[in-house]
């Protein structure tokens, strides 16, 4: 297994998110992934590499819209410019047009523009989120170029994560949506069926946005039930797809307070599903805040299961893309990650 890990992500280090009507200080910290890190120097799976070259922006734009690229890319440079004070603040987005509004003229107000390509204020911007967000971005590319060059498995140690970023939105801790930029590298790659399974506490729905109007590409996902969970408006278990999508999405709500024994009967509906549809690869939006210690998720996973969830993965004989997603507990986010990924190489890892 290769492991890409985003040698800039600390330059995206939030200090507030809004929670419930407070502001608290952000769970998605840098130590997540030093956390995943030292794990693995202590328990490898494989080479531990960084991109030899940035995410080229025309990769990026087969996910991403032109628009909303610009806008991250100018957007902490308008934020100082409204303010000086503001370089010491995090941009966070306080306004969106919801049903009714017009989303197709782009205001010249940048808290107005910050609202128009989000969809919460728990998901802070600052001076070094782009830089990691890219380098994110080449970290996922870098591991689909790697299965495409005949690896089995690559690993995209990442943050932020992704799979909350749709076309044009960020949201969730999330800004560019790496699970689908690896999926979609697979597909202009040569491989013509993809499947993306998202097994991260929260629904995966920028990716579902994503490919939902596509056969090409399987989304599958396990979650919280988003009549109780973030991000509460998308992940139900009628959206199966559209058009010539139609019936190439699957959402696995579970209650909160899921166990092991019925999110993995969930998970093998998940691996059915991806059989059926003859995947030539997988990419696997891996969450680690299933776990019962999370502090802000409901499933009670253990340690242990992840070495399981891994080897369940492995069974479906695919090559396959991890990107890291979710995972607050941070004493303990870095066994987990390995964890999965040990229980996926088996002993031969
Ligand atoms: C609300 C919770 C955001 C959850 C982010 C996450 N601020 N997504 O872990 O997978
Ligand atoms: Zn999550």
């Amino acid at each position: 297994m290769k492991v890409y890990h985003n040698p800039v992500h600390a330059q995206h280090a939030g200090r507030q998110e809004m929670y419930r009507g407070r502001l608290v200080p952000c769970h998605e910290v840098p130590d997540r992934l030093d956390h995943v890190l030292a794990e693995l120097r202590r328990r490898p799976v494989g080479a531990l590499l960084t991109p030899t070259s940035p995410a080229a922006r025309a990769r990026i734009e087969r996910i991403h819209s032109a628009r909303y690229l610009d806008f991250l890319a100018t957007a902490w440079d308008q934020w100082v410019a409204l303010d000086p004070a503001n370089a010491a603040l995090d941009a966070l987005p306080s306004v969106w047009p919801v049903r009714g509004f017009r989303a197709d003229v782009l205001p010249d107000n940048f808290a107005a523009r910050m609202g128009l390509y989000s969809f919460d204020a728990g998901t802070p911007l600052m001076a070094g989120t782009w830089a990691a967000a890219q380098a994110g971005a080449a970290c996922a590319l870098s591991a689909a170029d790697a299965v495409l060059a005949g690896e089995a498995c690559a690993f995209a140690l990442t943050r932020p994560p992704g799979h909350h970023a749709g076309p044009d939105f960020f949201g969730g801790y999330c800004f560019l949506n790496n699970a689908a930029l690896a999926a979609q590298a697979l597909r202009d790659g040569g491989l013509d069926r993809v499947a993306v399974l998202d097994v991260d506490y929260h629904h995966g729905n920028g990716t579902q946005t994503i490919f939902y109007e596509r056969a090409d590409v399987l989304t599958v996902s396990l979650h919280g039930d988003p009549r109780t969970e973030y991000p509460f408006f998308l992940g139900h278990a009628d959206e199966r797809g559209t058009g010539p999508g139609t019936g190439f999405n699957l959402n696995l709500p579970l209650p909160r307070g899921t166990d092991w024994a019925t999110w993995r009967a969930a998970l093998r509906s998940a691996t059915e599903a991806i059989r059926a549809f003859d995947a030539q690869a997988l990419v696997v939006a891996a969450g680690l805040d299933t776990f019962e210690g999370d502090p802000i998720s409901g499933f009670h996973l253990r340690s242990a299961d992840y070495l399981t969830l891994g080897a369940d993965l492995a069974a479906l004989e695919l090559p396959t893309v991890f990107t890291f997603e979710g995972g607050y507990a941070v004493a303990e986010v870095g066994v987990n990650a390995v964890n999965l990924l040990q229980g996926f190489v088996g002993e031969s890892g």
